[in-house]
């Protein structure tokens, strides 16, 4: 694409302004002119060749483009007939350079907002800018639309027609049948029209759109009152803001990109999302949000950087109003839909505009992106995750898995509820779910060689941190090694209970008989378990069965602070009833005391408290425990039963999964 920039013109209207150098060196801003603005525009689309038609005083404005310094290739035309002759034989001198390429035109004398140029030079299509909500003016140039395309360009057209101004984008097909026709009127002496004139007799043949910029700034400056006019709407604009948010913590040159389009919209406010936020809606952050936060105030363009607690953009909507929001188009449909259309709906309550860029799903961010996930996955940095999480969230929540599959949906469902996202933080791997899965009692005996194998197989397809049912721990000297294998592997917490002897599932409660350890006995093991490991990341938490067992909530906390002094970095309290009461006081007691130490609940019984409860509480690690197998077999077995009932697998067809999800669910790597 060739820009083609018409200074042949004598500007005389311009009185003093014009008596040393062509009209379009006026100076519109400060140390900025109407030309240094077009061609700084120019560089920013990317245009490297300019064709620029001059007359009086060429050599002043050759030296002045010289003197700016800029990453383009000006071919100068001159015009030597430019008193008697109007830009129509300027064009038709320059036509050799003009062959052969996409072409924006522009008058000299025209001022226009970024916005403008950045919808001309990202048209498809050859278009000039109209305006539908200027009035139509007396003396300058009007378009003729017919059909939606332009039929007639000039100033004595009044009937279906609206203003326009000269600036075009020629599709090199259009291009060459106008520039066909100016060289015939210029052949036949037709020099002192305009060169639209040759359009109009042509304009049946080509496709020029009017491209409606409505009131954005497209002037034309021809006296003095024009341009005090332009020079106090550019400051206006100077003082416009823009608004964006990032969730990324991988920079990359198409981030770059958008800002510096989005910059050039106004002073650019980058909202840049919560850690909480991007963990909820698409990962652990890589880089926390005070490192984002410093990346982005470092980019030319950007001129502040605020938080933005929630996908919900209404908060900092609300409080800077900015004039424009600029996003990719990517959210016109998919989950991030409601958060668009209560985007739309706070800008107009106010009168700020939506600006969407197309998205660019470029392959080379989505392997990055893919590679950081990979990255997550590794034992490091899936071990050292919960505590972080518990650190920035204050309540994380976990879901059993006992699977591959269990972990993948433990990993990958997300539900997006008022503009907000939720996943799961963490999976926990039940002795329950894990023995079930094998068809064998909660009994401790399904070996450790087969819970590491489940640990695995999760492992593999998965990256958010594991918590680890130790049931017991076992013997003392065996539960070291269980430590450091659990650690060297990547899982973040092992939970045991105190308890001794056959363990029975908590569940049973006292309808089974299941001993206690006594409080020195666990708090030598916690205590042999906190030494054996490695690494600050992993965590032991003590499991206290004191009110499963109704041995009452002083023994439940007495075992609570013992058990932390032992060096447990987590207390987990358990209960079978279904009223949350003795939860709740045993978490209000322990708190008054120890407000740090980490408590977790598994509310497989007292399922009716809310995770903001607990979180209000005190509360940091939720454990749903059972749930997919307990919903999983079930749907099994129902299965099963229908085949056998029918005969045949037909009817159990709308109860199966397409093959399609499992597709997608498991992707191929
Ligand atoms: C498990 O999930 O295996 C547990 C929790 O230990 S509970 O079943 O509630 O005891
Ligand atoms: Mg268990």
């Amino acid at each position: 694409m060739k820009a083609l920039i018409l200074n042949s013109g004598l500007g005389s209207r311009m009185g003093v302004l014009t008596a040393e150098h062509p009209k379009c060196m006026t100076e519109i801003a400060y140390g900025e002119t109407i030309l240094s603005r077009q061609l700084k525009m120019l560089v920013e689309a990317g245009i490297e060749d300019v064709v620029m038609t001059t007359g009086a005083f060429s050599e002043v404005l050759a030296d002045y483009c010289r003197s700016l310094e800029l990453p383009l290739r000006i071919n100068y035309v001159y015009n030597s007939s430019y008193r008697e002759t109007n830009y129509i034989y300027s064009i038709y001198c320059a036509r050799e350079y003009l062959a052969d390429d996409d072409i924006v035109l522009m008058h000299g004398d025209l001022v226009f907002e970024n916005s403008v140029f950045d919808l001309i030079v990202s048209s498809r299509v050859s278009c000039m800018t109209v305006s539908s909500t200027l009035q139509l003016p007396e003396k300058d140039f009007k378009a003729v639309i017919q059909d939606g395309i332009i039929r007639k360009v000039g100033i004595d057209f009044f009937e279906n027609a609206m203003a326009a101004q000269p600036l075009y984008l020629l599709k090199q097909d259009d291009w060459k049948q106008w520039l066909n026709e100016i060289s015939v009127f210029c052949e036949h002496g037709n020099v002192n029209c305009y060169a639209e004139n040759a359009f109009n007799k042509i304009s049946g043949q080509c496709s020029v759109y009017p491209l409606d910029i409505k009131n954005l700034l497209c002037s034309e400056i021809d006296n003095s009152v024009d341009l005090d006019i332009v020079s106090s709407r550019l400051k206006e604009l100077a003082s416009r803001t823009v608004y964006m948010c990032f969730s990324t913590d991988m920079v990359h040159s198409g981030h770059i990109a958008i800002i510096k389009r989005a910059a050039r919209l106004g002073r650019l406010i980058i909202g840049v999302l919560s850690d909480e936020a991007v963990a909820s809606y698409k990962r652990f952050p890589l880089l926390p949000y005070s490192e984002r936060k410093v990346i982005f105030e470092n980019i030319t363009g950007v001129y502040k950087v605020i938080e933005q607690m929630t996908l919900s953009y209404r908060e900092n909507l609300e409080y800077y109003h900015p004039d424009f929001v600029v996003h990719g188009d990517d959210w016109v449909k998919g989950f991030q839909k409601p958060v668009r259309d209560e985007v739309i709906s706070i800008l107009a309550g106010y009168g700020g505009r939506l600006v969407e860029f197309p998205y660019a799903n470029d392959e080379k961010y989505v392997s990055m992106e893919s590679r950081a996930r990979a990255d997550l996955a590794l034992p490091d940095v899936r071990r050292a995750r919960l505590k972080k999480m518990i650190a920035m969230k204050g309540t994380v929540n976990a879901i059993e898995a006992h699977s591959g599959i269990t972990g993948l949906i433990a990993e990958k469902t997300v539900v997006y509820q008022n503009g907000e996202a939720h996943q799961f933080d963490a999976m926990w791997i039940s002795s329950l779910c894990d023995s079930t899965s094998k068809g064998k009692p909660d009994i401790e005996l399904v070996d450790m060689t087969s819970r590491y194998r489940t640990i695995d197989d999760i492992m593999e397809v998965t990256t958010k941190p594991i918590i680890f049912d130790g049931d017991t721990g076992g013997l003392t000297e065996h539960f070291v090694y269980t430590v450091r294998t659990l650690e060297r592997m990547g899982v973040s917490m092992v939970i045991i209970e105190d308890k001794t002897g056959l363990k029975k599932n908590s569940l049973f409660g006292t309808e089974v008989p299941q001993t206690q350890d006594s409080i020195e006995n666990f708090s030598a093991k916690i205590q042999a378990g906190k030494r054996a490991q490695k690494t600050r990341d992993f965590m032991i938490c003590a499991r206290i069965e004191s009110l499963i067992l109704e041995q009452g909530m002083e023994d439940a906390l007495a075992r609570a602070y013992a058990f932390t002094h032992a060096g447990a970095d987590a207390i987990m309290i358990h209960s079978r009833k279904k009223d949350p009461s003795e939860i709740f006081e045993f978490v209000e007691k322990f708190r008054a005391k120890d407000a740090i130490t980490p408590i977790v609940v598994v509310p497989t019984s007292f399922n009716s408290v809310t995770e903001e409860e607990f979180k209000a509480r005190g509360v940091n690690v939720i454990i749903y425990a059972n749930q997919l197998t307990r919903t999983g077999f079930p749907a099994m077995q129902n299965a099963a039963r229908t085949i056998l009932e029918h005969h045949r697998a037909k009817e159990c067809d709308e109860m199966c999964m397409p093959i399609q999800n499992i597709i997608t669910l498991i992707p191929e790597e």
